[in-house]
């Protein structure tokens, strides 16, 4: 499951304005004035958010299922706005696995970046369309807070969802929220990697789909 570098490059455009020092866990550093943000070059952005990953990734470089589990665990319990009964260890691997497009087990910079981008995105798509302020996204905002995620999925797939992610009120907490886009989006790119010609088909030997649906 290699992903091509223009696809990366292409979502991460999109989201490279976002400030990557708030995300540091403790202290939080100052924020940095918006002027300063929108001028700021890529290649430094890309050195300070190195920085940060080199603080939550710890000698080996490499972010493990626990380590992001605190750091999102530490990351929500700052957002009051957000609803949620934590990430669990077996979210975050599965997050990981989905993730680990070099197979090492833990998220390296760039699989880590990719993936706090994401967050990072989403969580502002959450607030959006939290419509009643909730603190969680029920089954009726769901559908255009996935499509403003960059999802827009049938009825049927609604339904899965749902039945799979939503609570028995048919809401969805932040943790579920962001532990189904993340599965969606890499399964997306699974997909349009197998997809080589672009038909909106596929075809696995039995092999090939056990190793994308057991290690995800
Ligand atoms: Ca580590
Ligand atoms: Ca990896
Ligand atoms: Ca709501």
């Amino acid at each position: 499951m290699f992903l091509t570098k223009g696809l990366i490059g292409g979502i991460l455009n999109v989201v490279s304005n976002f400030d990557p020092s708030q995300f540091k866990p403790s202290p939080p550093p100052p924020p940095r004035p918006p002027l300063q943000r929108a001028e700021a070059h890529e290649s430094d952005e890309e050195k300070q958010f190195r920085r940060v990953f080199q603080q939550l990734a710890g000698d080996d470089l490499e972010v493990s299922p626990k380590e992001l589990m605190d750091i999102l665990n530490k990351v929500v319990s700052k957002h009051g706005s957000l609803k949620t009964d934590g990430f669990t260890i077996e979210s975050c691997k599965s997050m990981v696995a989905v993730m680990d497009s070099d197979t090492t087990g833990k998220l390296g910079f760039h699989e880590f970046k990719y993936l706090w981008n994401n967050i990072k995105r989403w969580q502002g798509v959450y607030l959006k369309h939290d419509s009643d302020h909730s603190g969680t996204i029920s089954s009726s905002e769901l559908p255009r807070a996935f499509k403003d995620a960059g999802f827009p999925v049938n009825d049927d797939l609604y339904k899965l969802i749902i039945r799979r992610y939503c609570d028995e009120n048919g809401s969805l907490d932040f943790d579920n929220f962001i532990g189904c886009l993340v599965r969606l989006d890499a399964m997306c790119r699974a997909f349009k990697t197998l997809d080589k010609e672009n038909k909106g088909t596929i075809s696995l030997d039995i092999k090939e789909w056990l190793e994308l649906t057991m290690y995800s």
